[in-house]
């Protein structure tokens, strides 16, 4: 039975909650009100994220961010999702820092296509010293070329955060992943408290937070509903939601993980949505395997950001002549 607080959320809870945002926030997110959200028929739930995704934005605008993985590979953490982790045979090869030519090369390519944001990946546990040195210049190079600037680098240190923002980092992703109960099936050389922690260090810095999760290993709906109610639940909410559908990997614990129902997936998008009104949500890895009429549901129920550019970090993302023409089919329009 769906309680019908949750079964529509009114226009007066919809402005406090986006008011909230600016204030100090009071009304938080249960778990069984976001599942109740997932509960609801397909139909509902599309139109109230539709709804709620055209009071905050221009519902046919999508922003194009492109990655770039500045270290590649080696990482001595366990997460049982990636290609990346030292201890999973998946091919990848270890590839040192890239130079800051390489990278700018990259961020070029990145703007003359239409990108507005450069994120740059290291598969690292966190930084080192001499790592957050050459990111700051790396960081500072980009923003002079007119990008926005977006950095993944694991868990910061006190003081890092600081280093970034002074650079002129604009946002810093440190992804939640999953549920709090979920997290130790999937990771074990860290805990959900060192990702909040992170987090916590990149809000006090100034900088924007990038932080969404992963769909598809295997968790419940509820597993679900509890990583959409810790995002939402941050205070503030995160800027940036990426949802990520997991890339199955040959040779990482997660690889043949039954696959995840696709409207499981679009119902995460429109809870992310709901939940968290003023943020850009992403639609992000996953979606070289999807169809583009499950990308253009994703869309309507309130995706409004993508990676754009044929590379992930290490995995394939749609080419851009295929995102080029995907739009122009939907009568999309880039930020
Ligand atoms: N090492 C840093 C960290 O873990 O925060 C930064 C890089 S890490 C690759 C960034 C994010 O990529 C992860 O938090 C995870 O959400 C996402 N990711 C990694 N492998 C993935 C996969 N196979 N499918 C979907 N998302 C993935
Ligand atoms: C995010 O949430 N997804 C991106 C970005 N932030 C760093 C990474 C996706 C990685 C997919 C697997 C790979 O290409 O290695
Ligand atoms: Fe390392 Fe990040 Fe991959 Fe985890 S997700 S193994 S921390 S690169």
């Amino acid at each position: 039975m769906i309680e019908s607080s949750t079964k529509c959320v009114s226009s007066e809870k919809k402005k406090t909650i986006g008011d909230q945002q600016d204030r100090s926030r009071v009304a938080q997110w249960s778990v069984p009100q976001i599942q109740a959200l997932l509960d609801l028929p397909f139909p509902d739930l599309i139109h109230q994220a539709q709804s709620i995704h055209r009071q905050y934005h221009d519902a046919n605008a999508v922003q194009l961010s492109t990655l770039i993985s500045v270290k590649t590979g080696g990482c001595p953490e366990d997460c049982g999702y990636c290609p990346q982790a030292a201890r999973y045979h998946t091919g990848v090869e270890n590839q040192d820092m890239l130079s800051l030519d390489t990278i700018m090369a990259a961020a070029q390519t990145a703007k003359a296509e239409g990108a507005t944001r450069f994120c740059m990946g290291a598969a690292w546990r966190g930084p080192k010293q001499r790592d957050i040195d050459r990111m700051t210049e790396i960081i500072e190079a980009v923003k002079d070329l007119g990008l926005e600037t977006c950095a993944t680098l694991g868990i910061l240190k006190p003081g890092q955060a600081e280093q970034l923002k002074q650079a002129g980092l604009d946002y810093y992703n440190h992804n939640l992943d999953t549920s709090p109960e979920f997290y130790g099936e999937v990771i074990t050389t860290r805990d959900y408290q060192d990702r909040l922690d992170t987090l916590e260090e990149v809000r006090r810095a100034g900088i924007n937070v990038c932080c969404g999760g992963i769909v598809g290993m295997g968790e419940s709906r509820l597993a679900r509903a509890g990583l959409i109610a810790q995002l939402a639940n941050l205070d503030p909410y995160p800027e940036s939601v990426p949802i990520n559908y997991l890339v199955q990997v040959e040779g990482t614990p997660l690889y043949g993980t039954e696959a995840l129902d696709s409207f499981e997936f679009v119902r995460t998008i429109a809870a992310a949505r709901i939940t968290m009104p003023k943020a850009m949500v992403r639609l992000s890895a996953g979606r070289r395997q999807m169809a583009e009429t499950m990308q253009a549901l994703c869309f309507l129920a309130g995706a409004n950001s993508i990676f754009y550019g044929d590379k992930l970090l290490t995995t394939g993302n749609p080419e851009t002549d295929s995102d080029k023409a995907l739009f122009e089919k939907l009568g999309l329009r880039t930020l």
